[in-house]
């Protein structure tokens, strides 16, 4: 009796074993496949990201490792009173994103969001910010 119960311990424990092997392999595909590309990435924004700026920004521009879809893609601006409306946000040819602000910003925190998507269809949402401060 007793060695049975062993022998069956042991045979949960080699599953056990296969099983969790089984489940750090596909965190591992998943966590380096989508590391290696299917996904765009952000490559360079205007403004830049976490910069402090006095100018008021004419546009908002954000470019990308891969040519955005039109049909998911967004910019929106966020600042210390709220949303601001953009125009419509554009896609260009440079696998960026571009829209144009309707007023000078005044000082303050402002957050830009966007969502596209690349290659493989995928929506991605992110965001970046930037301060305005008064110009001397
Ligand atoms: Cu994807």
């Amino acid at each position: 009796m007793s060695r049975f119960w062993s022998y069956g311990l042991e045979g949960a424990e080699k599953m056990t074993h296969r099983l969790l092997t089984l489940v750090i392999s596909g965190v591992v595909v998943i966590v380096f496949g989508s590391a290696v590309g299917a996904h765009l990435r952000v490559q360079e924004t205007t403004p830049k990201a976490d910069s402090t700026i006095s100018d008021s920004p004419r546009h908002l521009q954000v470019w990308f490792t891969q040519s955005p879809d039109p049909a998911v893609s967004l910019l929106s601006l966020e600042g210390p009173t709220g949303d601001i409306s953009l125009s419509e946000t554009m896609v260009k040819d440079d696998k960026s994103l571009m829209a144009t602000l309707p007023m000078a910003l005044s000082s303050g925190s402002y957050i830009v969001r966007w969502r596209t998507a690349g290659n493989d269809g995928h929506t991605q949402r992110g965001e970046f910010s930037f301060t305005m401060t008064a110009a001397n």
